[in-house]
């Protein structure tokens, strides 16, 4: 429940000053602690030189583009309490990728760690809807137009007096298929995830550190990053470049408790630990962005006695609403729907299947979906259910259990083979660092289980080292799922948010 008009980033800065947070750390990065007093002090010169300098008005939709930083996350805030609709970009991407956010959201207004200027600036230079790029620093010098405009303003700021279902936030999806979708969401959303999830979850506390490796511009990371540590008064790092060791060294630098990131970090920070790596402090690891293989669940219990928790959400949702809890936690399994949420196993026809049947996963709730402007919105969302483009399973006890992506699914000689279930399998054995399963057209079989592996330590795989992973799978899982076709790579596939792009091995194995 929240009142009728409420600014989500006046909750997460000024509301942690009254309620005496102000001389607590809310984010550290690039060398710098910043408190909660001088956070809200920050956005607040910022926002006033949106509004004073920039001309940004109530509803513009704003642009940001930066590297994980407090100055992103201070720019996103800032905007917020102008009342703009913010769109946070992921650093990678090019000109025409940008181009496409920027003419689907009409942005004309972007703000942009000067770093990374160029491809923004090309963008603009074409652009019918860019006309200001405005250049912050996102290293600690705050040596660039915004920050010095900003540095002449004084700390206070009326923050637009927002509607709670006032849109404040454009999630962009990852596009793997090239032609992205905004998804909307409101104030009060960015809120319920936090008071959701992370509340109920997480049981987040003033003292927690929050470390990770997810863009900001992917909800996953705004959530886990930005607004689960602002809201309940803890603390947030802020990583530019999160890489395995650089996450390491943080979690012992400054004794981070929850971790966000994928499996494959996972796996590479316990191999850290048998060289002397201190993940001590972590009380907390979530999973999510990808399935999180058993064994993986599995070590990383065993290593370091503390609970990994898989969840999957979607930008659609804004955050996780399906996660295993401290108390409620198995391998394999990606646990219950977060209060608030609903979902269920459906056929084409949106019919719910019974218990222990592969079908699409569904899901309802507070925080979603309203695509913008979108004629897909009548092929996502029936009913007001969101249709992932995951298969799962839901069992008798109501966990829900992820078979594949819903295309993921592999026909071969009439047996239905989960590609996941196959790399899982791969992925147990030591010497796969990842893996990628795709079915492959066989005139034979229809379809055969084709594996894409990345070898531990850079070692080169050939036919003895095919023949032995084979069989490993086949004393994993039932035996007709084991890989007939296997090939060695150097990377997978991936997208920004570093998901793989299973679909491009698969267009390249047909044509
Ligand atoms: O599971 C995901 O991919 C996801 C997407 C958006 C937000 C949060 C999560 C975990």
């Amino acid at each position: 429940e929240y009142p009728d008009y409420i600014n989500c980033g006046v909750e997460l800065t000024d509301r942690l000053v009254e309620k005496g947070f102000g001389d607590r750390t809310a984010l550290i990065g690039n060398g710098r602690r910043r408190t909660y007093k001088e956070l809200a002090d920050w956005t607040n010169r910022l926002a006033r030189a949106l509004v004073e300098n920039y001309g940004v008005t109530p509803g513009n939709r704003v642009l940001i583009r930066s590297p994980n930083n407090p100055a992103m996350v201070a720019c996103w805030l800032a905007a917020t309490k102008a009342g703009a609709v913010v769109v946070n970009t992921m650093p990678m991407l090019r000109a025409g990728e940008l181009t496409k956010i920027v003419d689907k959201a009409e942005i004309s207004l972007a703000l942009c760690d000067t770093r990374i200027k160029d491809e923004l600036i090309a963008c603009a230079k074409d652009s019918r809807f860019l006309k200001q790029v405005i250049g912050f620093d996102g290293t600690a010098n705050h040596d660039a137009e915004l920050d010095r405009v900003a540095l002449d303003k004084p700390v206070t700021f009326e923050a637009v007096k927002t509607g709670r279902d006032d849109v404040c936030l454009l999630g962009f999806t990852s596009g793997t298929t090239g032609i992205p979708k905004a998804t909307m969401h409101f104030h009060r959303d960015v809120l319920i995830i936090a008071d959701g999830y992370a509340k109920e979850v997480l049981n987040v506390t003033p003292d927690d550190v929050f470390v990770g490796s997810p863009p900001l511009a992917f909800t996953f990371g705004l959530g886990g990053l930005a607004v689960f540590p602002l809201r309940f008064g803890a603390a947030a790092t802020l990583l530019e470049s999160a890489t395995p060791p650089n996450m390491i060294e943080i979690i012992e630098k400054y004794r981070a408790t929850i971790s966000f990131t994928a499996p494959t970090a996972y796996r590479a920070m316990m191999k850290a630990m048998d060289e002397g790596a201190d993940l001590s402090s972590l009380r907390i690891a979530v999973s999510a962005g990808e399935t999180l293989p058993a064994p993986v669940y599995e070590e990383w219990t065993r290593k370091t006695g503390k609970p990994i928790l898989d969840g999957i959400g979607a930008t659609e949702m804004l955050h996780i609403f399906i996660t295993n809890r401290l108390d409620d936690r198995a391998p394999g399994s990606t646990g219950k729907a977060v209060s608030g949420y609903e979902a269920k196993i459906v056929d084409e026809d949106m019919n719910e299947l019974p218990r222990g049947e592969v079908g699409r996963l569904a899901v309802r709730g507070p925080t979603g979906c309203r695509y913008l402007d979108d004629d897909r919105q009548k092929d996502y969302v029936r009913d007001g259910w969101n249709l992932t483009g995951d298969s799962f399973t839901h069992d008798t006890d109501g966990h829900f259990h992820f078979a594949a992506r819903s295309d993921d699914m592999i026909l071969s000689a009439g047996y239905n083979i989960a590609g996941p279930e196959v790399e899982a399998a791969l992925l147990s054995h030591e010497l796969v660092a990842e893996c990628a399963v795709i079915g492959a057209p066989d005139e034979e079989r229809g379809q055969i289980v084709e594996a894409y592996i990345v070898l531990a330590n850079g070692a080169d795989g050939d036919e003895e080292t095919i023949r032995l992973l084979q069989a490993h799978v086949k004393a994993m899982i039932a035996p007709y799922k084991y890989p007939r076709s296997v090939r060695f790579v150097e990377t997978l596939p991936k997208t920004q948010t570093g998901k793989i792009q299973r679909f491009r091995l698969r267009d390249a194995a047909s044509s």
